[in-house]
C-alpha cells in the first residue's frame, strides 16, 4: 500500500504535507536537519537576501494572545554563507529557499544563485509586512508580483513558489498575477500587519513599532484566503498561519492546500507538532475511509 500522507507540489514528493514554515529554526543546517528529523515533509529556510543584513534592534518578537508578533527586519547571513554552510548537510527532506530582494532584476539574481548551489525549490517572499523597499510593499501590486515571478522564471527551472499577503483588499489578483507569471504554486499567507502597546510606557513595544502577527489568531484568516484562491489558480497551494493541530491542517487542506507550513506552534509546542498532526491527518483519513490526503485537496468547495 502507498504512503496515504504522500503529496506533490509541483512535482516536488513530500512524504506528508506538513513543512517548516520560513523564518523559523531555518538558518542552521543542525536546526533545519532536527525539523526533517521532527516529521516534517519538506523544510523552508530563513528569508535570504543577496547581502547579509542584520535586522531591527530588540525587542523584535513578543508574545501576545492567540500568537506572535514578530518585526525581525529580515536578519539573515546572506545567500552564498548560507548555502556554504548547509552544502555540508544532509537534509533527509526537500529544502525549500525562501529569497526576497528590492526587485525584479535583484530577485533574478537571487534566484539564479540559490538554485545553482542546489535547492529542491525557491518560495520567493513578496509579503512581509514590516520592511522597506521590499516584501508587501511590492508584493501588493499584482504587476510587480508579475514582473518578480517572470523574472525570476527566466533563470530557475526548480518549483517556484510565491509567499503572499493577506494585508490586501483582494489577495485572489495577487495569486492570479503570479500563476500567470509562471509561477508553480502559491504560499498563503504570511503574517497580518500588527502591533502591541505597553500601557506603563504608552510605547509600542516592538523597536520596529509595527509587525506581523502569526499564530492561530490569524488561521480563520489564512483559511479563508486559501478558500479564494483555490478558487481562481490551478496551482497548487501551500497552507500557512496558525496550524498548530491536525484539524487545523485538515481545514487548510480541505480549504484547497495541497500542504501546509508550520511556524509559530512549534514555540508553543516543539517539534513534535510535525509527527502529531501528521499521524491524526492519517487517522482521520483513516476514519473517513480515503486513500490520500489528496483526495480531501479543496473538498469543502465540493461539499
Ligand atoms: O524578518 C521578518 O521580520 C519577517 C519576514 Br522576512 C516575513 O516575511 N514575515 C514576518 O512576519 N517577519
Amino acid at each position: 500500500m502507498g504512503n496515504i500522507l504522500e503529496t506533490d507540489l509541483a512535482g516536488l514528493k513530500l512524504d506528508n504535507p506538513t513543512m517548516l514554515a520560513a523564518g523559523v529554526l531555518g538558518l542552521s543546517r543542525k536546526s533545519l536537519m532536527r525539523v526533517g528529523n521532527a516529521g516534517a515533509g519538506a523544510v523552508v529556510s530563513k528569508s535570504l537576501g543577496i547581502e547579509p543584513r542584520h535586522g531591527y534592534e530588540n525587542p523584535t518578537l513578543v508574545q501576545v494572545e492567540g500568537g506572535i508578533l514578530n518585526a525581525m527586519g529580515l536578519p539573515n547571513p546572506g545567500i552564498r554563507t548560507f548555502m556554504q554552510e548547509i552544502a555540508e548537510s544532509r537534509l533527509n527532506v526537500p529544502l525549500i529557499v525562501s529569497l526576497y530582494a528590492f526587485s525584479p532584476r535583484e530577485f533574478a539574481t537571487a534566484a539564479h544563485k540559490a538554485s545553482a548551489m542546489g535547492v529542491d525549490g525557491l518560495e520567493l517572499n513578496v509579503s512581509c509586512p514590516h520592511t522597506i523597499g521590499t516584501g508587501q510593499e511590492i508584493g501588493r501590486d499584482p504587476e510587480r508580483i508579475k514582473n518578480i515571478v517572470e523574472s525570476a522564471r527566466k533563470v530557475v527551472d526548480v518549483p517556484l513558489f510565491v509567499k503572499l499577503t493577506p494585508n490586501v483588499t483582494d489577495i485572489v489578483e495577487l495569486a492570479e498575477a503570479a500563476e500567470r507569471a509562471g509561477a508553480d504554486g502559491i504560499t498563503a499567507i504570511n503574517t497580518v500587519k500588527a502591533m502591541a502597546i505597553d500601557i506603563e510606557t504608552s510605547k509600542p513595544i516592538l523597536s520596529n513599532r509595527i509587525g506581523g502577527l502569526s499564530g492561530s489568531a490569524i488561521r480563520p484568516i489564512a483559511v479563508r484566503c486559501v478558500y479564494e484562491i483555490y478558487q481562481a489558480v490551478k496551482i497548487p497551494i501551500i497552507g500557512c498561519g496558525g496550524v498548530d493541530s491536525w484539524q487545523a491542517a485538515v481545514q487548510f487542506i480541505q480549504a484547497g492546500a495541497s500542504a501546509v507550513q508550520i511556524g509559530t506552534a512549534i514555540a508553543t509546542k516543539g517539534l513534535s507538532i510535525f509527527r502529531n498532526v501528521n499521524e491524526g491527518v492519517e487517522g482521520f483519513l483513516n476514519r473517513k475511509g480515503y486513500g490520500s490526503v489528496k483526495e480531501i485537496v479543496g473538498l469543502s468547495h465540493r461539499s
